[in-house]
């Protein structure tokens, strides 16, 4: 067989797999389709925010397949929103050739999950994840999705500002890699201020009846109530606050962006405050046309979620462009060094810890839609 290449070794390295291409930037060519993959929560606890994402990622692919030079493929699997199975996900891409593989979704999921990607040299990147630690996985973990760290203190801030809070009742799941992470970011930024954290409960992300814990945050008499809490878990939450007749402002970290806060929970959801990394309120070019363009294809309005799905596309496609390679190193190395790229997010630099740096905003519930607090 001398001389006859056997090909198919599944991965991107090595020459002939058609990934390095001629021209740069515009002019890129690329032979090779390049598979994106996303592990996705399309099912189970965060399967809401999971189709915000695979609809972001699906509008980006349409958009980006129309320039020339480069053809994506996109394979979207479902993670369950379940660690064992955003294993078997990432193990299913870095066999297949997969350039880069975005989520999962959870952080929970992520920390089991990125390490496989990272120890095969394939580049992850979160969309959603803001837990902690996760680019510290490994140097082939990237996120385009702020961090708790880069948002809650500053929506703590606004609320102490805003409400003249003296004094709050912190309440957290502390079974998810998130929420705790979220949480620490919390109490870490109510130390910082000269606010009375009165007591933290805590309680499991499964918990959909929190009568006996709201009723013991209230007797505590707080201006505020700050909670770390995936959706499922902050829609009762929120409900039952208001039912027990907990008006005081909630202000809850990323687990609270999602518009079925306001679908489920209704008129409880109002002066509800969540910090975010985007508002459709943004008036920068590239998310007017997101905007449009994702009204136009889905005939709804795409939300925090979607927004980071699509510019984490445009990021790849930036990064990809910049070197002419979709090979994993190249990839690696040229997501590394983004900086100031225009999405619908504004502008996104890539930092030396491979988190994504932009403006976040504090955002406050308001006619059942997310308004700009500050
Ligand atoms: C995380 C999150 C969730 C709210 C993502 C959907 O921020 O798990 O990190």
């Amino acid at each position: 067989l001398a001389g006859c290449s056997t090909g198919g070794d599944g991965g991107t390295g090595g020459d002939g797999g058609g990934l390095v291409g001629t021209g740069s930037g515009e002019s890129c060519v690329i032979e090779s389709p390049v598979k994106v993959g996303a592990a996705l929560s399309l099912t189970g606890g965060a399967g809401s925010y999971g189709v915000s994402q695979q609809q972001g990622l699906e509008l980006a692919l349409a958009e980006l397949n129309e320039a020339k030079g480069i053809e994506y493929k996109l394979s979207v699997e479902d993670d369950a929103s379940e660690p064992r199975q955003g294993i078997s996900v990432m193990e299913g891409f870095v066999g297949d050739g997969t350039s880069i593989v975005l989520g999962p979704t959870l952080s929970n999921t992520a920390v089991a999950a990125m390490p496989i990607a990272t120890e095969a040299s394939m580049p992850v990147m979160g969309i959603s994840t803001t837990a902690g630690g996760i680019t510290d996985i490994g140097d082939y973990v990237f996120r385009d999705s702020l961090t708790e760290a880069q948002v809650i203190p500053q929506t703590i801030d606004a609320v102490i500002d805003e409400y003249s809070l003296k004094k709050v009742v912190v309440m957290y799941s502390n079974d998810d890699a998130f929420t705790e992470s979220g949480y620490e970011v919390m109490a870490e930024a109510l130390e910082d201020t000269d606010v009375e954290v009165l007591d933290t409960l805590t309680f499991s992300k499964a918990d959909t009846d929190f009568r006996s814990l709201l009723t013991a945050a209230k007797d505590k008499n707080p201006d505020a109530i700050v909670v770390s809490a995936l959706i499922e878990a902050a829609i009762p939450l929120v409900t039952q606050a208001r039912e027990l007749g907990i008006d005081q402002p909630i202000v809850g970290g990323n687990g609270f962006n999602n518009p079925k806060l306001m679908a489920d929970a209704g008129a409880a959801a109002e002066g509800v405050v969540v910090g975010a990394a985007w508002n459709s309120a943004s008036d920068n070019a590239e998310n007017q046309a997101f905007l449009t363009a994702y009204e136009e294809k889905f005939g709804a309005q795409p939300d925090q979620f979607a927004a980071q799905a699509y510019s984490a596309l445009y990021l790849i496609d930036d990064a990809i462009r910049s070197t002419c390679s979709a090979e994993r190193s190249d990839l690696r190395d040229s997501l590394a060094q983004l900086k100031d790229v225009a999405t619908p997010l504004g502008a996104v630099t890539i930092n030396k810890n491979r988190d994504a740096e932009h403006p976040a905003v504090v955002q406050i519930v308001k006619d059942g839609k997310f308004a700009v607090l500050r």
